[in-house]
């Protein structure tokens, strides 16, 4: 429902903002900042800190949080990184709040959408992100190359996102930087982090392991650390309080 929804979307938005006033965007020349590099520092914790205000899963997480307050609070509190929800039918993100985030921080920041176009790879870096999302479960393996290769066209990193065994190898590729292990299946919600355990030792060493949702204790981290998990992204934990940078810290 939430593919189908985007592909109508992105042709509107197609339509109204054509590829050519996206490519005068400020951040188009800008240049990235390593979400690779700043997972592998042995001086930050690894956390990939969400800005998330609703969930399919959830409904209304946080409906109050400030993104100017909540993004710096995060990197204040020794995030490694910020992931800013861009989806609104279903997340209730926008844009801006990328944006936003990026106004304030010296930092990666992710774009979490449901990626399916290169016209939102170009969106992607025009609101000031430096790495993208691409969701196996959504996309063929040729798709996940095309997209790959058109996001470090230009100077986007790519964070792809598994579930299970078979999604992993049916779409590891080069145009691949960092995999992310989504403890949540999708079918049904439930969360374990057993599925990162499970698929750590399958994932090559040349990408940054990451693991995805349902994360929130310091012994989750500190655990999946021995499986080689380098990154460590975390929404709900952190956005269900009314200050979720706080919660970060404890975290940290
Ligand atoms: C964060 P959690 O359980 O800490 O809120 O999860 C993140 O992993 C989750 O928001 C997420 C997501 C996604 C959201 C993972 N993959 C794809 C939207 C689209």
């Amino acid at each position: 429902q939430i593919v189908q929804h985007k592909r109508q979307e992105v042709e509107d938005r197609k339509s109204l903002v054509p590829v050519k006033l996206l490519e005068n965007s400020i951040y188009f020349p800008s240049q990235p900042i390593s979400l690779r590099k700043y997972l592998q520092r042995p001086d930050l914790s690894g956390i990939i800190a969400e800005f998330k205000r609703k969930s399919p899963s959830m409904g209304v997480i946080n409906a109050y949080a400030p993104v100017e307050r909540t993004s710096i609070g995060y990197m204040q509190a020794g995030a490694s990184a910020l992931s800013v929800l861009t989806d609104t039918q279903f997340f209730g993100g926008k844009s801006e709040d990328l944006t936003t985030a990026r106004k304030f921080n010296l930092c990666p920041i992710l774009r979490k959408d449901f990626v399916i176009d290169e016209y939102q790879i170009l969106e992607a870096k025009s609101i000031g992100a430096d790495a993208i999302l691409l969701i196996a479960a959504i996309l063929t393996k040729e798709e996940v190359e095309r997209l790959g290769q058109f996001a470090h066209s230009l100077g986007l990193e790519v964070l792809l996102e598994v579930h299970d065994r078979q999604e992993l190898e049916n779409s590891l590729t080069p145009h691949v930087d960092l995999i992310g292990v989504n403890n949540r299946n999708l079918k049904d919600f439930t969360v374990s982090i057993e599925t990162s355990k499970e698929l750590a030792s399958l994932i090559p060493n040349d990408f940054v392991k990451v693991t995805e949702s349902g994360l929130s204790k310091a012994e989750n981290l500190v655990e999946l650390r021995q499986y080689g998990f380098e990154g460590f992204l975390i929404g709900e934990a952190f956005m269900r309080t009314s200050r979720p940078e706080k919660a970060c810290l404890a975290l940290v």
